[in-house]
């Protein structure tokens, strides 16, 4: 991106992550705005924040409509479970026959365009874990612009842990997917994991700033990050770097512009007649860069496969913990991310228990003998059992 913006705007910006209150937050968006110099380098920028303003606008006036009693579709969606994914798609693809096939939610299926006009949730069982699922309303052209519930439909996309990106075989796939693709990549939600992934967690003060980097830095120093952190008062924070991360990323990160969601593809109506040639081409299309299976809610072709390829492409992890005096383990697993150590299974326990923390026994079938003792930093897998040793 390299904005290189000018200290007043990085400023503004600081008080705009700062502050909760919607029409406040308006109101400095567009004070920051005005400060921003105009050329190809914030181009992207001024128009992500545009963005973020149309829904913070679309937000407050929902309120406004709730409080006058007049209802309207709620938005927010509390997650639960494993993992929150939303279906996206146009209308009449079938986001709620496959709700309805995956869940046990109350689903409208109807022939008619735009039956679904709020999102409708549902938790679909696999293994011991269980996934919400949402349908949102249809993805239309121009979402990403307002049109529609776009907005809304895209901030309920933003906010999950993954995507199904749903299109029909009937009714040209390769161009409901560019509809939708388009839409994403204008909301700056991105698909394919990057290069690096940055987390900036505010903390309170005093708590100064800590920088991880778990992978590493590119063209730039660990001073040059803390500088760029300061110039935007980002003075108490938690900095996690994953990845080869340059500057940008990390200025991307300050803006929470761009967000990684992992998507897969479903095609649905394999059942009718021209569908092998319409999936032919979709796939050619698509190349291998997100995954596409063919499905059908009507035949239920594939559907039993979804649970597996959904706790693939979340890219998680199930760990059992068990108390010392205890025989067996609890059957509910703590769900974790690929990666995730000891201490991350700790900090979910209890906020205490890292500091309290004395040894843990794993007992895994991969490992050559089990039970075995470990540190903080030992690196879990699914399936693992954990029992912790507090002091
Ligand atoms: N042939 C066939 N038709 C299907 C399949 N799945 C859904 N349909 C039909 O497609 C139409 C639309 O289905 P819905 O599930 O309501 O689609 P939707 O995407 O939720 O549509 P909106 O909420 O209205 O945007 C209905 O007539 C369904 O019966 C399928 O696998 N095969
Ligand atoms: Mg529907």
């Amino acid at each position: 991106m390299p904005t290189n913006l000018p200290a007043e705007a990085r400023h503004k910006w600081a008080e705009v992550s700062a502050t909760r209150n919607p029409r406040e937050k308006l109101r400095l968006m567009q004070e920051f705005l005005s400060l921003v110099p105009k050329h190809k380098g914030t181009a992207k920028l001024c128009a992500q924040v545009k963005r973020q303003m149309a829904i913070l606008r679309r937000e407050i006036e929902e309120k406004k409509r709730k409080k006058a009693g007049r209802g309207g579709p709620k938005f927010f969606i509390e997650k639960e479970g494993a993992a929150q994914l939303v279906i996206l798609g146009p209308t009449k693809v079938g986001r709620s026959s496959l709700l309805g096939s995956l869940t046990n939610a109350k689903v409208e299926i109807s022939d008619y365009p735009f039956t679904t006009r709020e999102p409708v949730p549902g938790m679909m069982p696999y293994k011991d874990v269980q996934f919400q699922i949402i349908e949102a309303p249809a993805l239309v052209e121009g979402a990403a612009d307002g049109e529609g519930l776009g907005l809304q439909v895209l901030a309920l996309a933003r906010n999950a842990d993954g995507l199904i990106l749903m299109v029909d075989l009937k009714n040209q796939p390769v161009k409901q997917l560019q509809l939708i693709l388009n839409e994403l990549e204008k909301a700056r939600i991105i698909l394919q994991k990057p290069k690096a992934q940055v987390f900036i967690e505010r903390k309170h003060m005093g708590f100064g700033l800590r920088i991880i980097v778990v992978g590493k830095l590119v063209d730039c120093t660990l001073k040059d990050v803390e500088n760029l952190l300061r110039s935007y008062k980002v003075a108490n924070a938690l900095v996690k770097i994953h990845g080869e991360a340059t500057l940008d990323d990390i200025e991307d990160a300050i803006f929470e512009s761009a967000a990684y969601r992992p998507a897969i593809v479903l095609a649905n109506k394999a059942d009718i007649v021209k569908a092998k040639d319409e999936l032919e081409r979709l796939e050619s299309v698509v190349a291998g860069k997100i995954k596409v299976i063919p499905i059908s809610c009507k035949t239920r072709l594939n559907l039993d496969k979804l649970g597996e390829e959904f706790f693939k492409m979340l890219e998680i992890i199930r760990v059992y913990t068990k108390e010392p005096s205890d025989k067996q383990p609890s059957p509910k697993p703590f769900v974790l991310k690929k990666g995730a150590t000891v201490r991350d299974l700790a900090k979910c326990i209890h906020s205490d228990f890292v500091r309290r923390f004395s040894f843990a026994k794993i007992w895994s079938d991969r490992l050559p003998f089990s039970p075995r003792k470990v540190g903080l930093d030992f690196k879990l897998e699914d399936g693992d059992i954990v029992e912790i040793h507090a002091k």
